[in-house]
């Protein structure tokens, strides 16, 4: 996300796309909501709240099981979704996109599908210091399954994890790497397409752990040359409960099931089961169709955007809100990294990350605070939980202004 895209700031109209979005209208504690909270989970606009809502009232049957109208028609939607998301991360078929209930159940099918079968005593699963727990605790099953070792590279003072390091991590036993695109923690930005390139001269296999680069930019798995890439609708304008494993077709193929259950399988007798094809062979039971429906409707409106477009103001915004929290007297931030996503977290001497949280709520704005599951990193900076604003197509400069504005009052409360 280096590149600085050339644009003037009235080409990109913050107000507009706010505007699609009907929960950031209202008000909280009396105040105008300021939400600042969308790398936990991002609003959704009202195509896709229309987009579900069309589907519940008007298509909705079980997929793939009935000839049925509505349930070919609920088939058709579904699959369409599955298109549309494969052209969105440009992966090599549809029957690479595996979908599932979220970034962390595509990294536990890996781990358990791919990993727990291959793994010997001694092999080593590669990390990095940034990672989510989504991205470590699934990778840490499995080490205990099979005696395998988890390992990190690690990060400098800045958030910053370089490809040099991860390549003096990797050695003939090590299986898999796996690391975060960009981290929810930080904001650091990776380099997975050189860290694709050293797992592979080394003989693993690189899983990217994509949940917070999907909104922010544009994602062609062929192009980084991952073996898996797994993100969640929530925090790109979709709803919950619905996200997406990317696998190479090869590999996926190699996987056995990691869930058994109707929708998975060719036939089945008390003797024996043939399993269906990719991608169903992993999609046991009832799938999430109104997830993947509105999936479908956020793309459509990311797109109608312009994910370039959404990525060179975010850029902006992150230099603005960088430039003016730098300005606040006591407050650090953490995660310099030059290569940055829409996120800052910071600390200000002397205010707890949970009190500032709440002197800032009862201002209407709406940030996270705590470890942002990602412990490691916490105690690699020292603290115990850091203040972390993050922003979106939605987030205004105004919002910016108003974060500003309701720290400068939680420093006259903690005087
Ligand atoms: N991060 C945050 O506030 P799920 O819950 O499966 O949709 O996503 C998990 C996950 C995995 N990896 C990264 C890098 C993430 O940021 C997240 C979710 C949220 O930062 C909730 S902890």
């Amino acid at each position: 996300m280096n590149a600085k895209l050339e644009m003037t700031p009235n080409e990109y109209d913050a107000e507009r796309v706010w505007r699609d979005f009907p929960i950031l209208r209202r008000e909280v504690h009396g105040r105008p909501l300021v939400y600042l909270d969308s790398a936990a989970s991002s609003q959704r606009p009202a195509s896709v709240i229309a987009a579900v809502d069309r589907y519940e009232t008007f298509h909705h049957a079980n997929v793939h099981r009935g000839v049925h109208q509505l349930s070919q028609e609920a088939t058709d939607l579904f699959e369409r979704a599955r298109a549309r998301v494969r052209g969105y991360v440009n992966a090599g078929s549809t029957r690479e996109v595996v979908f599932t209930r979220g970034t962390t159940e595509s990294i536990n099918l890996v781990a358990q599908s791919y990993a727990r079968p291959r793994l010997q005593p001694g092999d080593e699963i590669l990390l990095t210091a940034l990672e989510h727990h989504a991205n470590i605790v699934p990778w840490q099953l499995v080490a205990a399954q099979t005696g395998a070792v988890v390992k990190a590279a690690p990060m400098d003072r800045r958030g910053v994890v370089s490809v040099t390091d991860v390549a003096a991590h990797i050695n003939e036993r090590t299986k898999i790497v796996a690391c975060a695109h960009v981290s929810n923690a930080l904001g650091t930005v990776l380099p997975v397409r050189e860290i694709a390139q050293v797992a592979h001269d080394r003989g693993a296999v690189l899983l990217v752990d994509g949940a917070q680069a999907v909104p922010h930019q544009r994602v062609d798995v062929a192009a980084l040359d991952c073996d898996f890439y797994a993100f969640s609708s929530h925090k790109m304008y979709g709803p919950t409960g619905i996200g997406v494993l990317v696998g190479r077709e090869r590999l996926l193929e190699e996987m056995p099931p990691w869930q058994g259950g109707g929708d998975m399988i060719l036939t089945v007798s008390f003797e024996k089961t043939t399993f269906n094809t990719l991608p169903y062979k992993f999609e046991a039971g009832t799938p999430n169709i109104s997830g993947a429906v509105g999936l479908a409707a956020a793309i459509d409106y990311i797109e109608s955007l312009g994910l370039q477009k959404i990525h060179a103001h975010e850029q902006r915004l992150l230099e603005s809100a960088t430039r003016q929290l730098a300005a606040v007297p006591g407050l650090d931030l953490i995660g310099t990294a030059p290569d940055k996503a829409a996120v800052i977290s910071f600390t200000i001497d002397g205010i707890h990350p949970h009190d500032l949280g709440t002197i800032l709520d009862a201002e209407g704005v709406a940030i996270r605070t705590g470890h942002h599951c990602a412990m490691p990193v916490m105690e690699f900076f020292g603290v115990p939980a850091t203040a972390r604003a993050s922003f979106a197509c939605y987030t205004r400069e105004s919002d910016i202004d108003a974060l500003v504005h309701a720290l400068a009052k939680a420093r006259e409360v903690f005087g």
